[in-house]
């Protein structure tokens, strides 16, 4: 498919989703919606792929909504953006977060909005230092979406949720990293290697594994210990069934570097 607003790569096991309006900070327009959702269903459904990395290009990560796609005014009917987190972002959260295999996100620049909230959803969040993160949404009016009331009750603390949404400051990556929103902040220049490298190292991994292990800690947000316990012995004994575990208990009695395939 011949993409307008987003590059999309794979290579070595790792697929690269960059969003690619640089000129309005990669915001979503419909385009883009459809473009990025029909990429992520490719990397879902693609064995080659073993891991998806999520970045942007230009100066920006991602400002969430395209504004310029709004046409608000007092004599228009208000937009339906119920039916539009309904149709659009909220399909696109579900798709990163249910992903069958791991998903790295290099924040290279400012993330607003959704787009703050899109990154918060992948597995592994690395930032460039001179990235940042905005609530922008209460300065238009809205609340936070695409997950953000959750990521942030449970990474940030009721708190700082409430500071970050209330107020829309502007965080820097080292202070999403001190509150732990992210996993890393690195030098803007080390951003794509250390990325790349990480990518590369989880998809060389047992990745249906990875991705139970996904499915465990988000569902510890809501299990009391006795569920939790329940949900792993399930989880535990499909992972004891996959190719991964065989081969990975075979390594290690061989002494040599396991080699998986993700079944
Ligand atoms: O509507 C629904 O479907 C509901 C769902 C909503 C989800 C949401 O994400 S709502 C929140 C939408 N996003 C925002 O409110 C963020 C708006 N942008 C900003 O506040 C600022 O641009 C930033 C803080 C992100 C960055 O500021 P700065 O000074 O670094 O850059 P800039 O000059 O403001 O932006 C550069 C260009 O990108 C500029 O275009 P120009 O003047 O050079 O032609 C700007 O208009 C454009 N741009 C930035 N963000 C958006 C955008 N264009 C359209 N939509 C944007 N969101």
């Amino acid at each position: 498919m011949t993409h307008t607003t987003i590059e999309y790569r794979s290579d070595g096991g790792v697929a690269t989703l960059a969003l690619n309006r640089p000129d309005r900070l990669n915001s979503f327009n419909a385009a883009m919606h459809a473009e990025v959702r029909e990429a992520l269903d490719a990397a879902r459904d693609d064995d080659a792929v073993r891991c998806v990395l999520l970045t942007g290009r230009g100066r920006g990560f991602c400002a969430g909504q395209d504004l310029s796609d709004r046409h608000v005014s007092a004599d228009a009917a208000a937009p339906d953006l119920e039916a539009s987190i309904r149709e659009n972002y909220n399909p696109l959260i579900r798709r990163l977060t249910e992903m069958p295999k791991p998903v790295v996100c290099a924040v290279n620049g400012v993330a607003a909005g959704a787009g703050a909230n899109i990154a918060l959803a992948c597995d592994i969040v690395i930032a460039a230092r001179s990235a940042s993160f905005i609530q922008a949404f209460c300065k238009i009016g809205l609340i936070p979406d695409s997950g953000g009331t959750w990521w942030l009750a449970r990474l940030a603390g009721r708190a700082r949720a409430m500071g970050l949404a209330l107020t829309g400051e502007r965080i820097d990556a080292a202070t999403a990293k001190a509150w732990g929103l992210i996993w890393d902040c690195v030098d803007d220049e080390e951003l794509a290697a250390r990325s790349t490298t990480l990518a590369r190292q989880l998809a060389d991994g047992p990745t249906m594994g990875l991705a139970l292990t996904r499915q465990a800690i988000d569902a510890a947000f809501a299990n009391d210990l006795p569920a939790q316990l329940d949900l792993e012995a399930s989880l535990q004994g499909r992972a004891g069934r996959s190719s991964d575990y065989r081969e990975g208990v075979a390594a290690f009695a061989e002494k040599r570097k396991p080699r998986f395939s993700g079944k």
